[in-house]
């Protein structure tokens, strides 16, 4: 029986059937058998192995001001080099290689991009052109409401029952991308775990569906991005491995490398001596500064010690070669602050470089004051000590500036209220 009068399950028969086919079209089950056993066994030995490592955990995320915990755990593989952007943090995937598990979740990536495409293919029109080439998985480990630590909620607006992942639509992803879902109960005779379906566009009952062990949904096309789905929490934990076609423009350690190097081409201009200050190039230094601090290097640290530690054969080093080139930046604000300093020897630059680098020392500042504040935040205090964030970068007093930058920006308006 349907909770609600405006919710549809299987079991409605027809209006369900009707319903979906005319505002659900683009969600698709594939059962079981449409993927080999050995595949099924290998991936559950996967996830199993990968969770008696602990590499399952509860992600912190903000949105507006509010930092809280996920309800599931979860873990990203993918792609080298790859990241997945979420309500304000960075995940860092693990490279699908170099371990029987990580292999496995590859191959598994591999089957489900050719199921995806068989699936569009065959609903036609825009579907036929979605693109399913996932470069990530982002892999929950979700238990029941017994078992989880966090309290979950209450789905209240159609009354459902109680929610694993609340009412959304999956974010950062390429468009008219598919979403592939496979998920594996751990006590599979009880498989009463459903997804919620809700059209954004279309005034129309929300779907209900329940899902059988080893089964995998796909949300094809534009689907995910004209719908929401929620989880249904069961009564046995479950994996989902959740394929991905993420953005990448911006999201890659490929594109931030790029821009650290174009940034530091720069440096030797902006430090010779005798030459005055360009604003344009103190302006481009500056946004690359920002976007290696925030988006990378403390994304990153935020994440505490165990994430460090179960990254150390990929972005631990590739965290440090960022930082690097960030410490030589700051460096550089050094040397620019010395250059602007108006007893200096320095041949006078433009009152929009003393412009440019106030704004930029600003920002940081304010970022810092907020970042700092997100560390602070009761959801850590919930997760084991190595999981909440760490203070790094380390300053010390041979650092070229100070964490806290107040002094430099006072120094820097005296200097520019100097004539
Ligand atoms: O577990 C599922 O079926 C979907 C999970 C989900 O919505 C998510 O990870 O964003």
């Amino acid at each position: 029986m349907s909770p609600s009068s405006s919710v549809l399950e299987p079991e409605d028969g027809e209006p369900f059937a009707r319903v979906h086919r005319a505002h659900y079209r683009g969600f698709v089950v594939d059962a079981p058998s449409v993927l080999p056993a050995s595949l099924h066994d290998d991936v559950e030995r996967a996830f199993d192995d990968m969770r008696s490592r602990g590499e399952f955990t509860h992600d912190v995320v903000s949105a507006g001001n509010k930092v809280s915990t996920t309800y599931v755990r979860r873990c990203l593989l993918g792609e080298d080099g790859m990241t997945y952007h979420y309500q304000k943090l960075r995940l860092f995937a693990q490279p699908w290689r170099g371990r029987e598990a990580y292999e496995v979740v590859r191959r598994l990536n591999e089957t489900l991009t050719r199921s995806a495409r068989e699936r569009c293919e065959k609903l036609g029109g825009a579907f036929a052109e979605s693109e399913c080439e996932y470069n990530v998985t982002l892999i929950n480990y979700m238990e029941t409401e017994g078992e989880s630590e966090i309290e979950l909620r209450n789905e209240e607006k159609f009354d459902l029952g109680t929610t694993s992942v609340s009412w959304h639509s999956d974010s950062s992803l390429r468009e008219n991308s598919t979403v592939a879902v496979y998920h594996t109960y751990e006590a599979p005779e009880r498989k009463d775990w459903r997804v919620a379906l809700r059209a954004l566009n279309a005034e129309c009952e929300v779907l209900c569906v329940p899902l059988e062990d080893k089964a995998t949904y796909y949300m094809c096309g534009e689907f995910n991005a004209t719908h929401h789905h929620a989880v249904l929490t069961g009564s046995s934990a479950r994996y989902s491995s959740t394929h991905r076609v993420a953005v990448v423009a911006k999201d890659t350690f490929q594109y931030i490398k790029r821009r650290c190097i174009d940034a530091l081409a720069i440096v030797p201009d902006l430090e010779r001596e005798n030459k005055p200050l360009d604003a344009k190039q103190i302006q481009f230094l500056a946004d690359v500064h920002r976007e290696v601090e925030f988006q990378w290097i403390r994304m990153f640290h935020l994440q505490g010690e165990a994430h460090a530690a179960w990254h150390d054969t990929y972005w631990t080093r590739k965290i440090a070669e960022l930082t690097e080139a960030w410490d030589r930046m700051e460096a550089c604000f050094r040397v620019i602050l010395s250059k602007l300093k108006r007893s200096s020897r320095s041949p006078e630059s433009p009152p929009r470089a003393y412009a440019m680098l106030l704004y930029a020392l600003k920002t940081v500042k304010e970022l810092r004051d907020e970042y700092t504040k997100r560390t602070k935040a009761s959801a850590y205090a919930s997760l084991p000590p190595s999981q909440r964030p760490v203070d790094l970068p380390a300053y010390d007093n041979t650092s070229p500036l100070p964490f806290e930058l107040k002094p430099v920006i006072y120094f820097l308006e005296e200097e520019q209220n100097k004539v």
